[in-house]
């Protein structure tokens, strides 16, 4: 590692050690950056990479709301405006109880590079709030969004900031979203993507990013000669992204074994079914219950309480879906044991950096979740241009659209991984590519 990059990090480390989640992104991505920073002077000149890792603004408020009982509730939110080099703000909601300032900074760092690779003009952010969505009430819930966005509104906007969903924040919490920003601005902007599709969303949405992550896994195991058709897959999580990643690999002749909760693991040695997946999201999206339930709907299904998939059954693929840090050291080695060759990461860092370099070594094909997951965020790209023009495409339209992407993400991370002597090294490849081109913006832009 270069000195440049090893001082940044150190200095890092020593004022905001306590942030790991942040600490750990920004490792990955400047511990991949070394050639490219050896090879260009001008990044140590302008001190880009001292600059790149301190978020451009941060916004903190509280956020009061009622409970169901008449009580007094408080929680916190937050927007961190991490880098408007190359466009608005762009980023997702999360709201979680674990949400801090920590993991928001290293989502709202990935974002950057993220974007960038999405060829779309956005910058970075990440908001959301440490507010925990199970268990309330619809009218809990948008009491909460609505005083939530009483405060954000003011420092977001169609040009400034666009915000979105990501862990417990769907269709139904943009809609409370949108709702109050509407009545406060009476104005109605492209100010949020995930909208619905009676009022500004766009087709394909939803779909996204599990979608662009099962085109990016595609992509690489095309590098291979390998097809998806009869691959055994591990997905974790049971949301969104796990959902789409799911129906696609099926559409696309995968088996895929496996889906998660925070509480367990569903495994179906016979594989879930695209009707088997029907009756998931019902009983997730309609139902709000826990994945537990499918094992006792559907014969040879096994729970596994408090476990992840990885050490469950073997696979060809591995697909985490759910949350930072879900697939560590011991997890990699069973799925290598296992036969796992590819894993693609539809959440964001899934993979701890131990396990990532384990991928690595043993040639295992590796996909970042910058490069991976970017789908979800190109198509809130394509749902900003939909607004601006007022026109909204077909399915098919906004589906090929996505699948292009995708395939210019991975060949762009590729390409730049290759002129770095590391072909396979999909990591490099999507740091690289996604930071020059913000680098090099900042640049342009002056101090
Ligand atoms: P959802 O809220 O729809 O689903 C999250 C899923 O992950 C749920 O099954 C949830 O289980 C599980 N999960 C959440 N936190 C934990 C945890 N701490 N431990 C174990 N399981 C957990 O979120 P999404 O599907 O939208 O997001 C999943 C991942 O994908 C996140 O990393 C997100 O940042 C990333 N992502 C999302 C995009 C999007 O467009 N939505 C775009 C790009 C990335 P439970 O219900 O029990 O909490
Ligand atoms: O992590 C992500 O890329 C998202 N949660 C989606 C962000 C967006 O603006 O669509």
């Amino acid at each position: 590692m270069s000195n440049y990059i090893k001082n940044v990090l150190d200095d890092l480390q020593s004022k905001y050690g306590h942030e790991k989640e942040y600490i750990q992104s920004v490792t990955e991505v400047l511990g991949s950056l070394g050639k490219l920073i050896d090879s260009e002077p001008k990044y140590a000149k302008f001190k880009i990479l001292e600059r790149i890792v301190i978020p451009e603004r941060v916004i903190i408020f509280k956020v009061p709301w009622i409970d169901d009982k008449g009580n007094i509730q408080i929680n916190i939110g937050y927007r961190v405006q991490f880098n408007s080099a190359i466009g608005p703000y762009k980023g997702g909601l999360r709201f979680h109880p674990s949400v801090n300032l920590g993991i928001l900074k290293f989502l709202g760092f990935e974002q950057i590079f993220k974007n960038s690779l999405t060829t779309l003009p956005l910058g970075g952010a990440k908001g959301g709030s440490d507010f925990d969505p199970k268990g309330k009430s619809t009218r809990e819930v948008m009491g909460f969004c609505q005083n939530f966005m009483r405060e954000l509104y003011r420092h977001i906007g169609a040009n400034v900031d666009v915000p979105a969903g990501d862990i417990g924040v769907g269709s139904r919490e943009i809609g409370y979203l949108f709702g109050q920003y509407k009545s406060i601005v009476n104005s109605y902007d492209s100010v949020l993507t995930g909208k619905g599709i009676n009022w500004g969303g766009s087709k394909i949405r939803p779909e996204a990013t599990g979608y662009g992550c099962v085109y990016f896994a595609c992509e690489m195991l095309k590098t291979r000669k390998i097809d998806l058709v009869g691959q055994r897959v591990l997905i974790s999580g049971a949301g969104n992204v796990a959902q789409y990643a799911a129906q696609k690999a099926i559409q696309l002749g995968a088996t895929v074994l496996s889906l998660s909760d925070s509480n367990g693991t569903v495994i179906d040695k016979d594989g879930i079914t695209l009707e088997k997946l029907e009756m998931i999201k019902e009983l997730k999206n309609v139902r709000r219950g826990r994945i537990e339930e499918y094992s006792k709907m559907v014969p040879n299904v096994t729970y596994h309480a408090n476990c992840r998939p990885w050490q469950l059954a073997p696979c060809d693929i591995a697909l985490p879906c759910a949350t930072q840090n879900e697939l560590d050291l011991d997890d990699a080695k069973a799925l290598v044991k296992n036969g796992c060759i590819a894993v693609c990461e539809g959440a964001n860092m899934p993979t701890t950096l131990e396990a990532t370099a384990f991928f690595q070594k043993q040639n295992i094909l590796f996909a970042p979740g910058k490069a991976s997951n970017a789908g979800g965020v190109a198509t809130s790209g394509l749902e900003m241009s939909q607004n601006a023009i007022r026109l909204n495409w077909h399915s098919a339209e906004v589906d090929s659209r996505l699948q292009s992407i995708m395939v210019n993400i991975h060949d762009a991370a590729r390409r730049a991984a290759t002129e770095f002597g590391e072909p396979d090294n999909y990591v490099m490849g999507a740091n690289i590519a996604g930071f020059r081109k913000v680098a090099d913006a900042m640049i342009d832009l002056g101090i």
